[in-house]
C-alpha cells in the first residue's frame, strides 16, 4: 500500500502521526507546503517541512505544534541583547536545522535533497517532499502593503485586515517531480486537515499539481479542517472570509472539487452532507478533532477504512 499525503504544519502533523501508526513509514510520502518558508538572518527556514520532519523523528514540541520539544531560546535572547526584535522564535536546536539546511543548499543541493539529508540523519524513513524546489512565498496583502504570511501571523498576531493572499513565485515554480511520481503511483492521496488557503492552495497552485491529482487512478480524500463555521485552529477562517468565501466544510469540498473523491467532515456537520454529495464527492462523518494521540490514530484509521485500505 502506498499513500501520498498533502500537508501543511501542525494539524497535518497530528494526522500523519496517527497514520504512521497504521501504515509503515516507508509506505508514506508527504508532499509539504513551502509557502510558509521564510529567509531570516541569511537562513532558509521551512516551518512546515520541519514540523513534519520533527514529528516523524519524535522530537516535535507537541504542545506548541512546531519546533523541537524542550528546546531553549538562548539565540533569541542574544539577538535581543543586540537590540534586534527577533519576532520569529527560533529555538537553539531548531536553529541547527536551519543552519545545516542552508549550508546544504549553499553546497548546491536542492530543497528536496537537503530535506532528504535531514530526514536520513534524523532516522526518518518516510519520503518528505517539498511541493516544489522553487521559492514560493505566501504573502498577505494588507492596506499597508504586502507582508510575508509569518509576519502577518506571528509578528502581527493575525490582526491586519486582509485584502488578498498571493503565492509569490508560484506561476514559475515547477512541481517536485518526485511528488508527481508519488501521486501517479499511490493507492490513495490524502489532503490532511490543514488550512486550505495557506497550506494546501499554495501546493495546488503549482503548475501541473491539480492536473496530476485529476489524472491519478488513486482515490483522493480530504479531511475538513473546518467544523461548522470555524477552523479547528489557526487563521483559516479569517483568510477564507477575506477572499469572500463562506467558512464551512462545504467550501473546503468546493475548493477541492476538481479532483476530490471523498471528504471526511465532523460528526456534527450533517447539514452539509447532501450539498457536498451534489458536487459528486462522497461525504463521511466522524469526530475529526485530534486532542490526543488516540484521536489521531482513530481519525487515521477511519480514513483508511473509507478508502478501503484498512490494514
Ligand atoms: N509560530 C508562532 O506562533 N510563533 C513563532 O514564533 C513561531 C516560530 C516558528 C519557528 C520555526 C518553525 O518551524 C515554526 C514556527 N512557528 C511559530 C510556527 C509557524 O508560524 C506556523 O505554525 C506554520 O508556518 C503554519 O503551518
Amino acid at each position: 500500500m502506498k499513500i501520498t499525503v498533502f500537508a501543511g504544519g501542525t494539524g497535518s502533523a497530528k494526522f500523519v502521526r496517527g497514520l504512521a501508526k497504521a501504515v509503515p513509514q516507508k509506505n508514506l510520502t508527504v508532499v509539504v507546503n513551502v509557502g510558509d518558508n521564510i529567509r531570516l538572518y541569511g537562513l532558509t527556514i521551512c516551518p512546515d517541512l520541519d514540523t513534519i520532519l520533527y514529528m516523524f523523528a519524535g522530537i516535535l514540541d507537541r504542545v506548541k505544534g512546531w519546533g523541537i520539544a524542550k528546546d531553549t531560546f538562548n539565540f533569541q535572547k542574544m539577538l535581543k541583547r543586540y537590540g534586534l526584535n527577533p519576532w520569529f522564535n527560533l529555538g537553539d536546536k531548531d536553529l541547527a536545522t536551519h543552519i545545516y539546511r542552508t549550508n546544504l543548499i549553499m553546497e548546491g543541493l536542492n530543497l528536496t535533497e537537503a530535506t532528504k539529508t535531514l530526514a536520513k540523519k534524523l532516522g526518518v524513513k518516510t519520503e518528505i517532499l517539498p511541493a516544489t524546489n522553487n521559492w514560493v512565498e505566501t504573502r498577505i496583502v494588507t492596506s499597508k502593503g504586502k507582508i510575508h504570511f509569518q509576519e502577518f501571523w506571528v509578528k502581527k498576531h493575525g490582526k491586519p485586515k486582509v485584502l488578498n493572499i498571493i503565492y509569490e513565485g508560484v506561476e514559475k515554480a515547477k512541481p517536485n517531480p518526485k511528488a508527481l511520481k508519488s501521486i501517479a503511483e499511490s493507492d490513495a492521496i490524502i489532503i490532511s486537515p490543514a488550512n486550505p488557503i495557506t497550506s494546501i492552495k499554495p501546493i495546488l497552485a503549482i503548475p501541473r499539481m491539480v492536473e496530476a491529482l485529476k489524472k491519478t487512478k488513486a482515490k483522493v480524500l480530504a479531511i475538513s479542517p473546518i467544523i461548522g463555521d470555524s477552523p479547528v485552529s489557526g487563521p483559516a477562517g479569517k483568510l477564507m472570509k477575506s477572499l469572500g468565501l463562506k467558512v464551512s466544510p462545504y467550501t473546503v469540498a468546493e475548493l477541492y472539487k476538481e479532483f476530490l473523491d471523498i471528504i471526511v467532515i465532523h460528526k456534527t456537520d450533517k447539514k452539509y452532507v447532501g450539498k457536498i454529495e451534489k458536487l459528486g464527492i462522497k461525504c463521511f462523518q466522524t469526530n475529526i478533532l485530534m486532542k490526543n494521540l488516540e484521536d489521531e490514530e482513530r481519525l487515521a484509521k477511519f480514513t483508511l477504512k473509507v478508502l478501503n485500505l484498512s490494514p
